[in-house]
């Protein structure tokens, strides 16, 4: 499949499931904690510096993002599932949102799940990855911001994250940079690899 990633749109930000996009077209779904860097990495698979909105104050997202990529697929910017100080009650209308997305969507083609490479997953990132794995739903794991830590010990800390989340062999872990633009080919060849398989 061939995708101009010139022709990039924001389609719609929405909460509840009849404002979500209703036609055929897969999605790719970008999950994880705030602040971890979804839009970022959004951002640079397709070299726009803002098209969704990335930036310092964590859980100010508290829709879904929908953004049409040349009418072949949506990249779909989830809210952030928690943050250190995020109120309770907050965590839960996101959680609720997240839920209702994952139940009522049909056609998500894969999940790109987003760690900080520099921490040990979270409580929130296991409830996350095994409601993934329990899903049946096609993902991947990706450790965030690469650029953090010494070049010789990324591959120490794909390590951890993958002990603590006990990812098994057959699910990648790609660690990438947003910021120094590190991986973001293996991450579209990701998603090129779930879109052929779709198709056929
Ligand atoms: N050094 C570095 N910083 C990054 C990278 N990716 C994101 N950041 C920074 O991390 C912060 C959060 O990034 P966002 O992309 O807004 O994170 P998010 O997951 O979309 O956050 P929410 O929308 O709150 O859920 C910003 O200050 C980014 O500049 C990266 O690869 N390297
Ligand atoms: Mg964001």
């Amino acid at each position: 499949m061939n995708i101009n990633l010139h022709n990039a749109t924001f389609t719609i930000s929405a909460v509840n499931t009849n404002n979500f996009p209703n036609d055929e077209l897969p999605h790719i779904v970008f999950a994880g904690r705030s602040n971890v860097g979804k839009s970022s990495l959004l951002n640079a698979l397709l070299n726009r510096k803002q098209l969704a909105f990335s930036g310092s104050t964590p859980g100010k997202t508290r829709q879904i993002n929908f953004f049409n990529i040349d009418n072949k697929i949506y990249f779909v910017d989830l809210p952030g599932y928690s943050y250190a100080t995020m109120p309770k009650n907050e965590m839960a209308k996101i959680s609720a949102t997240i839920e209702k997305y994952f139940k009522t969507v049909k056609n998500i083609a894969l999940v790109v799940m987003l760690v900080d490479i520099r921490h040990k997953p979270t409580k929130d990132d296991i409830i996350m990855f095994n409601y993934l794995i329990n899903s049946g739903l096609n993902f991947i794991v990706v450790p965030t911001k690469a650029d953090k830590v010494p070049i010789t010990k990324v591959n120490d800390y794909c390590e951890i994250i993958k002990d603590t989340l006990n990812v098994p062999d057959e699910i990648d872990i790609i660690p990438v940079s947003a910021e120094k633009k590190r991986n973001l080919e293996l991450i579209w060849q990701a998603i090129s690899e779930t879109l052929e398989v779709a198709e056929n």
